[in-house]
């Protein structure tokens, strides 16, 4: 493992371009439920149960009672150093001395949470949304909220619902964001999969869009999923001890 860690080190050091995709296990540290496996329920859901358009429609207030639920969670956690790692990652290639070489360093995540931007990475790419979003199903108007609501579901000043700004299941992701993601993978010269069980759609496909443009994907997860057609290495373990490791 130390040989394997010090070669991908060293790939990393050297690449002209570094993409990470980070997922659900990147916090997991920091106490936020995955969504699939142990501690991914909530009262017996699934998350395709309840990030739907449909179970928004069918009944908003316990939507707005799980996304409630996980802002309160969130707001009470902190980065751990898997995000610290990636947020020093990127100073360092981003450094004066790189930059005169034109290095690139892109971070993906799914994760609504906004714990890498207070890890202090300046440039995420939110495939998801945030949960500190919301949007208006009516007018359309969205805004950043913090502070929990006294009602729920929350209603907009028009009269509609309001919505979290995230991407639920069914539904298109911001097409800016899908072509910024897929353009990174494909130029990327080692991409680290972090942290998910790459079943959601089209984040999942990120690795395999890298791999096949002639990346070299790394997977650092506690249980592998992209398995070997995708990954050229499996760091196995948790991301918060092991991205450490990469600088
Ligand atoms: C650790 C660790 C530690 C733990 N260290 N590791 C093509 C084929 C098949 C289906 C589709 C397809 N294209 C689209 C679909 C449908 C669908 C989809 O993918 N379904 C699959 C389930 C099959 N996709 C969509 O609907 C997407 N929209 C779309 O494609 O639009 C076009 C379209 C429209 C209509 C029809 C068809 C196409 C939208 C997907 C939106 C996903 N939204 C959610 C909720 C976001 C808001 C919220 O948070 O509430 O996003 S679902 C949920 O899953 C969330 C996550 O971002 C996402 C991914 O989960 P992630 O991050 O992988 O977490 P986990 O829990 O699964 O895994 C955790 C991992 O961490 C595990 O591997 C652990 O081992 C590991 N781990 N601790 C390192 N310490
Ligand atoms: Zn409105």
């Amino acid at each position: 493992m130390n040989d394997e860690i010090e070669h991908v080190r060293a790939l990393v050091k050297e690449a002209a371009s570094v993409v990470v995709l980070t997922g659900a296990g990147v916090s997991a540290e920091s106490g936020v439920p995955t969504f699939r496996g142990a501690g991914g329920l909530w009262r017996n859901f699934r998350a395709e149960e309840l990030a739907t358009p449909e179970a928004f429609e069918k009944d908003p207030k316990l939507v707005w009672e799980w996304y409630a639920w996980r802002r309160e969670l969130i707001a009470a956690v902190e980065p751990n150093p898997a995000h610290y790692a990636l947020a020093e990652m990127e100073k360092r290639i981003q450094s004066p001395r790189s930059q005169k070489s034109q290095k690139k360093f892109t971070l993906i995540t799914q994760n609504v949470d906004g714990l890498h931007t207070l890890a202090g990475s300046s440039n995420v790419i939110e495939m998801h949304g945030s949960i500190w979003k919301v949007r208006c199903t009516g007018c359309g108007i969205e805004s950043v909220e913090r502070e929990a609501f006294d009602t729920l579901p929350p209603v907009c000043a028009c009269g509609a619902l309001l919505r979290p700004g995230v991407v639920w299941f069914g539904e298109s992701l911001d097409p800016d964001v899908v072509s910024a993601s897929f353009g990174a993978a494909r130029e990327a010269i080692v991409m680290l999969v972090v942290g998910t069980s790459s079943v959601v759609q089209p984040a999942a496909s990120l690795g395999a869009e890298a791999r096949s443009a002639g990346a070299y994907v790394v997977e650092v997860n506690i249980e592998p999923a992209l398995g070997g057609p995708v990954a050229n290495a499996a760091l196995t373990g948790p991301a918060g001890e092991l991205l450490p490791r990469l600088l």
